[in-house]
């Protein structure tokens, strides 16, 4: 998907503001970006780190699609379902979501970062890595050689991908989750937290356990 913008460094509206969209409101002031603030469904909540609840989703649609960018602060606890659902409904009116590199994220040679990635504290991006659009690369996971991660997945904190793992789109890879080389996780399934995956994981399903095994049909 291609988007453009006729500005270098727009200002960014937060789309969400709860912890995923904290997280990501300190990112972007480390990186000194203007944020004007972040809208919720709760137009009740408080700022966040200073910035101010703007209301609710109707608020971007104030501004023109080349005047601002968007973040997508909304994460996932466990399906992606509503990241992606965030993501495409503004990517569709013609909004371009900031792709977010913490300063404090590796990000090696020859790696390929599509629009919206998100990549947190302590990531670590090895060579030859596609990151698809709107994914997020959580706080301190590694992502190793040649793996590719495909739009909307979840790759949450602690998580370890070795060398040439292919995570499907929309899949949720749980805290502290390891993926032994050359896996395939399936389209828009959960591998839960602390799993040791060692072998390909179909679409659809919830894996959990060492070595992890398919618990059920994903939620
Ligand atoms: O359509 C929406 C929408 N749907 C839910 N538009 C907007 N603008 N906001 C929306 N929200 C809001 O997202 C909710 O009202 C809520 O304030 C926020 C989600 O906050 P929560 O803290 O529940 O989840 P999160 O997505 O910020 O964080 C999850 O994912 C992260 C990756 C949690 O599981 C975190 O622990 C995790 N680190």
């Amino acid at each position: 998907m291609k988007q453009e913008s006729n500005l270098a460094n727009p200002p960014v509206i937060v789309v969400g503001g709860g912890g995923h969209a904290k997280v990501l409101i300190s990112a972007l002031l480390l990186l000194r970006r203007q944020v004007l603030g972040y809208v919720d469904v709760d137009d009740s909540l408080p700022a966040l780190l200073g910035i101010a609840n703007l209301g609710d989703d109707d608020v971007v649609l104030q501004h023109a699609t080349n005047e601002v960018r968007l973040v997508n602060g909304v994460g996932s606890g466990h399906s992606t379902r509503l990241h992606q659902t965030v993501f495409e409904k503004f990517a569709e009116k013609g909004y371009v979501f900031e792709t977010v590199i913490h300063p404090n994220a590796f990000v090696a040679s020859e790696v390929d970062i599509e629009v919206g990635a998100q990549l947190m504290a302590g990531a670590v991006i090895q060579t030859g890595v596609k990151l698809g659009e709107n994914v997020i690369v959580n706080t301190s996971a590694s992502v190793d050689h040649d793996c590719l991660i495909d739009s909307h997945a979840h790759i949450a904190p602690g998580v370890t991908l070795s060398g040439g793992v292919h995570v499907g789109p929309g899949s949720h890879i749980g805290a502290g989750a390891s993926v032994i080389q050359g896996v395939t996780i399936g389209a828009r399934s959960i591998v839960g937290a602390g799993a040791v995956v060692i072998r390909d994981v179909p679409e659809d399903v919830t894996v959990v356990g060492i070595p992890a095994a398919v618990l059920s049909k994903a939620i």
